[in-house]
């Protein structure tokens, strides 16, 4: 009996709960493990119009009979209408739901820039199940963690991209999270126990269209960078993520003629909702799929796609820069160019609109929520030199110093914000949520900013332990985590590093007994215990012993200046102490 055989026969609800054994909980939203808004505040939500109980699934539905026939989603060959685009997703929706993907499952989902993407997102969606939005760069230690963290029951991947078999490594996480049934491979010829994605194609309708999700019901789980310890993940409702999606495509200014290039990993928050493909989809314009970043493969579709807008983070912005600068591309079509995800420099935006013709707009953002934009009646200064202001009449934002007293207005000081799409909680993490938001409901963004008299807020630093490598978040914990496996490993410290492209990288210290391993052999190491290779320390140095605070803590502070000083150090001036620094 081959797959679709088995998943299209009548199965009763009770036999299919015996048949499958042990069954993850159902999230209750607003239990302690999936907090939400207080109730007195989510009906001011709902009375301001910010939620409508409009669901993703709806939304698309209400898209293609506005502009059916218009182009929704573009990339690897394809093309598809929006009414070829809601067909889909009501095709995936009943696939999952014939698998026994009920409203409320988790589903990890890792898919490249392709239109499948939000053929699977949209499917799932539609039908209620919640994707966790794992990165096609994530390796097995990432994606086993976001399944067994959220209990998924399945895992959507593709088949071999970018020198990455992702098939194989399904089988990894398959092998080591217990409630995974179902590993769906978008190639036709899957592996022993897993299925193709094309037997949940094709189909028809959810069987069970009657039972879909609500405004209030969780849409999908966010990553967090991490500070600490392993991602966070973040629960985005129906109501929230979509008011985000819609407040963003409307101070951004998209509409149906607006054409999208993703081209930054579709599953990231910045391409995916401010205002990204969902913003691009909600305001009935074309999302064009950009398989890479690379500024040949861009600027390439950028002209041939006549592209209006895209999104990419600084050290994108320096590459496609240069690009420009030593080569002709025609980027007439482009009308804005979106830059966040790390602290663009003021003298890099400066050059943007010059070279590209189109109006540069700084995005801070964050996937608990907060977006923050710069907008077209900005000056140069204020574009140029902050990283824009709410785009939310909801959004509450205080600057506090350590005591968490508000600091006078322009000076440095702690943002926390909470709002109409910032979360109040992460998932399943009661104890991180103690110290990450305050006794009243605001998100400890552990960005240092200040904020103009007009609200702008200019990104100066950061109070938490997390390195922003170019837009790609490291936790110092998980990459320590990691490296104290290895045998000749006494003690790790992850800290970063000043960097002109990427704005930092990270640099592994080491304390380690007997000869150092080389640093080749240390990222090696590290790689090989299946992490993305982002994480993958850039540089690995070596010390005696680590300088100490106070209180005998590691003193990254000190760390940082000792490496950026031997950094710095003109050839033949070795730093002292000598840490021995190796790439
Ligand atoms: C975006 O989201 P995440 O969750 O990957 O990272 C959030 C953190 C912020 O807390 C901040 O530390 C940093 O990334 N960040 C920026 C920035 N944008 C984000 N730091 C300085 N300047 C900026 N423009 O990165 C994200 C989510 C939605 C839209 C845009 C970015």
């Amino acid at each position: 009996m081959s797959a679709r055989d088995d998943a299209a026969a009548p199965v009763r609800r009770d036999e299919f709960a015996a048949a499958l054994g042990p069954r993850p909980s159902i999230d209750v939203v607003g239990s302690p493990e999936v907090p939400t808004w207080p109730v007195d505040v989510a009906a001011g939500y709902r009375d301001a119009g910010y939620w409508t109980g409009e669901t993703f699934g709806q939304m698309l539905r209400t898209r293609a009979l506005e502009h059916g026939g218009r182009e929704a989603v573009v990339g690897g060959g394809q093309r598809w209408t929006y009414d070829e685009l809601d067909r889909r997703a009501d095709e995936l929706a009943g696939g999952l739901a014939r698998l026994g993907v009920r409203r409320g499952d988790r589903v990890v989902v890792q898919l490249p820039n392709e239109p499948v993407f939000l053929e699977v997102l949209l499917g799932c969606l539609r039908r209620g199940a919640v994707p966790v939005m794992a990165l096609p760069a994530h390796r097995s230690s990432e994606l086993l963690h976001f399944a067994r963290h959220s209990e998924a029951v399945a895992l959507i991947t593709t088949g071999r991209r970018a020198g990455c078999d992702h098939a194989a490594l399904a089988e990894e996480v398959q092998a080591g999270a217990p409630f995974l049934r179902e590993v769906i491979v978008d190639d036709p010829a899957p592996r022993p126990g897993q299925r193709a994605l094309d037997d949940l194609r094709g189909d028809g309708l959810d069987p069970d269209a009657h039972w879909l999700p609500n405004g209030p019901d969780l849409a999908l789980l966010q990553l967090s960078g991490g500070t600490t310890g392993l991602s966070k993940l973040i629960p985005r409702t129906h109501d929230d993520y979509r008011y985000s999606v819609q407040v963003s495509a409307e101070v951004c200014g998209f509409g149906p003629q607006t054409r999208y290039l993703c081209a930054l990993p579709a599953a990231h928050n910045f391409p995916l909702s401010s205002p990204g493909t969902l913003g691009t989809l909600w305001a009935g314009g074309t999302v064009v799929m950009c398989p890479s970043p690379d500024p040949r493969t861009a600027l390439d579709l950028i002209a041939a796609e006549r592209i209006t807008v895209t999104g990419i983070v600084p050290p994108l912005a320096l590459a496609w820069l240069d690009a420009l600068s030593g080569g002709t591309w025609d980027t007439s079509s482009l009308e804005l160019l979106q830059v966040g995800g790390a602290k663009l420099d003021a003298d890099v935006a400066a050059r943007i609109e010059p070279a590209f013709g189109a109006r540069l707009q700084q995005v801070f953002g964050m996937a608990e929520g907060l977006v923050n934009y710069t907008r077209p009646e900005d000056s140069p200064e204020v574009t140029f030199r902050t990283q824009g202001r709410p785009m939310s009449p909801g959004d509450e934002v205080r600057v506090v110093d350590e005591a968490g007293q508000p600091v006078a207005p322009g000076e440095a000081g702690a943002l926390q914000t909470r709002g109409p799409y910032t979360i109040r909680g992460y998932y399943r993490a009661p104890e991180h949520n103690a110290t990450a938001f305050t006794d009243d409901g605001f998100y400890v963004t552990g960005d240092l900013v200040e904020q103009t008299p007009s609200g702008h807020l200019t990104v100066v630093g950061r109070a938490k332990e997390q390195i922003n490598r170019g837009g790609e978040k490291v936790a110092p914990g998980e990459v320590e985590h990691h490296l104290l496996a290895h045998p000749d490993v006494v003690d790790a410290c992850v800290i970063g590093l000043p960097d002109p492209q990427l704005g930092e990288r990270t640099c592994a210290v080491l304390l380690t007994r007997g000869a150092p391993p080389t640093a080749a052999s240390v990222r090696r190491f590290v790689r090989e215990r299946g992490v993305a290779a982002f994480k993958v320390p850039d540089r690995v140095a070596f010390v005696d012993a680590f300088p100490t605070t106070g209180v005998g803590k590691v003193s990254r502070r000190d760390l940082r200046a000792l490496l950026t000083a031997q950094l710095l150090a003109p050839a033949g001036e070795p730093a002292h102490p000598e840490p021995d620094v190796r790439r």
